[in-house]
């Protein structure tokens, strides 16, 4: 006898009974990767647009991408003459994603092919991709078999476009690719041309993905025209009916109603929201794909990415943080940095990020707590600055005559009393030097 779920079908009823697995709710802190051509020019205007975005902002006469592509590169420069600068030489996937581990994140997504249809593996429906131009490898693989060896205990997902700018099957922006200066077209590197997008490129490459990589996440963008009724039934089934089953989630951006996850993008949601969601930003100030105009001080301090992460995962979010690689493979030191210095105080913080909950009662706005809860086990405030020699809790927190109350780091309990309605913890000041970015309180309910 043979005990199993049904297979799902291709119909909202039926995709809208699936829902992100518990991995995904627990794992609170993901690294997102922009990597592609745009990661050769690697330009925007900081702080105001997506380097990601190059292609269609050079071709807007009044985008400032537009003058610095003359100047830089000359008006007979098309963006396709990017792809054989996309090298990846220097691309060591193995220290990749050490330094996701190292980062305390759960999980990684890489940009398998963003909205400039460069696809970074060996896709069989068009020679847009990473092993005929370019890198000649297929930078997907390599990073899932050394995230598999080296890191088996990350989750790997990958991010998919479902349109393409210029594509000449089926344009999302204009209508061909053309030079911005001259408006003659240009051609679209490697296509294979006369297709049906949606049928035989859109979801044959989202197959070959789930089929040949097992994606533990599929993150879609824009969604617009799809097949995606089939594509996610035939996801969720082939994740379910493998050998050794896996456990798989889909974001809001596929194009179709049914999701996991939503999906708040530079931004978070105000308060608590039940349903799963999963924000997601770049370092950069305002970049998912490496932008080399952007001076080291205005990317986010580690300070930033710590409170983002505690405030995020108090309304039962996941942050996503995104960092662009170099067209050569190597991470900016600077994103590299913030995010071991995420890490180090992940590795003392940890217990109350991972495996939480909301605590359904939200601190007052403007109050600087956050709560997180491990049901059963403790219950936890986070300080977003740091205590002075008592800390002051307004909110009605669950806090019972001998629990136990320490700061994580410090370890030795500390004394508490409640008044009038308000815990209140005294923090000695060899406590307070422990701690940085976020000052986290346990209360210990075993
Ligand atoms: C957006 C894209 O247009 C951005 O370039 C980036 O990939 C972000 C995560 O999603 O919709």
């Amino acid at each position: 006898l043979t005990l199993g779920v049904p297979d799902f079908r291709p119909t909202d009823d039926s995709l809208n009974t699936h829902q992100a697995p518990y991995w995904f709710q627990d794992a609170k802190f993901g690294v997102f990767i922009h990597w592609g051509v745009y990661s050769v020019p690697a330009w925007a205007p900081v702080g105001v647009q997506y380097a990601e975005w190059y292609w269609s902002q050079m071709q807007d006469p009044n985008n400032p991408t537009h003058a610095y592509h003359r100047q830089t590169y000359g008006e007979s420069f098309a963006y396709d003459d990017f792809i054989p600068r996309f090298r990846a030489e220097r691309f060591d996937p193995r220290s990749w994603v050490e330094l996701f581990r190292d980062a305390g994140a759960q999980y990684h997504v890489l940009t398998s092919k963003h909205h400039e249809g460069f696809a970074l593996w060996d896709t069989k429906v068009s020679d847009r991709n990473s092993v005929k131009m370019g890198p000649k490898r297929d930078l997907i693989r390599e990073l899932f078999d050394a995230s598999r060896r080296y890191t088996p205990e990350l989750h790997r997902g990958l991010y998919f476009s479902m349109p393409e700018w210029f594509n000449p099957d089926h344009p999302w922006q204009g209508h061909a690719p053309r030079n911005p200066y001259t408006l003659e077209p240009v051609p679209y590197t490697g296509h294979f041309a006369g297709q049906d997008y949606i049928k035989d490129l859109q979801a044959p490459q989202m197959l070959e993905l789930i089929e040949g990589y097992d994606p533990e996440i599929l993150w879609c963008d824009i969604g617009g025209d799809n097949d995606s009724h089939r594509v996610l039934a035939e996801y969720f089934n082939h994740a379910k009916n493998r050998a050794r089953p896996i456990e798989v989630t889909v974001n809001n951006r596929s194009g179709i109603g049914p999701h996991d996850f939503t999906t708040p993008e530079y931004t978070t949601y105000d308060s608590v929201v039940t349903a799963k969601w999963e924000a997601s930003r770049g370092l950069d100030p305002r970049s998912y794909g490496y932008n080399q105009a952007t001076p080291d001080d205005k990317y986010m301090t580690t300070e930033e990415v710590v409170h983002s992460l505690v405030d995020i995962v108090s309304k039962n979010g996941n942050f996503l943080l995104d960092i662009g690689p170099r067209a050569d493979g190597t991470i900016p030191e600077i994103m590299e940095r913030r995010l071991r210095e995420t890490g180090e105080w992940l590795k003392v913080n940890g217990e109350a990020i991972y495996g939480s909950t909301y605590w359904a009662r939200m601190p007052q706005l403007g109050e600087d707590l956050r709560f997180t809860v491990r049901p059963e086990k403790a219950f936890y405030i986070h300080s977003l600055t740091r205590p002075g020699s008592t800390l002051t809790v307004e909110a009605p927190v669950p806090v019972r005559p001998g629990d136990r109350v320490t700061l994580l780091g410090h370890d030795r309990p500390l004394s508490w009393r409640t008044t009038g309605g308000k815990l209140v913890v005294d923090v000695p000041s060899a406590a307070r030097a422990s701690g940085r970015h976020v000052w986290v309180f346990k209360v210990d309910w075993r």
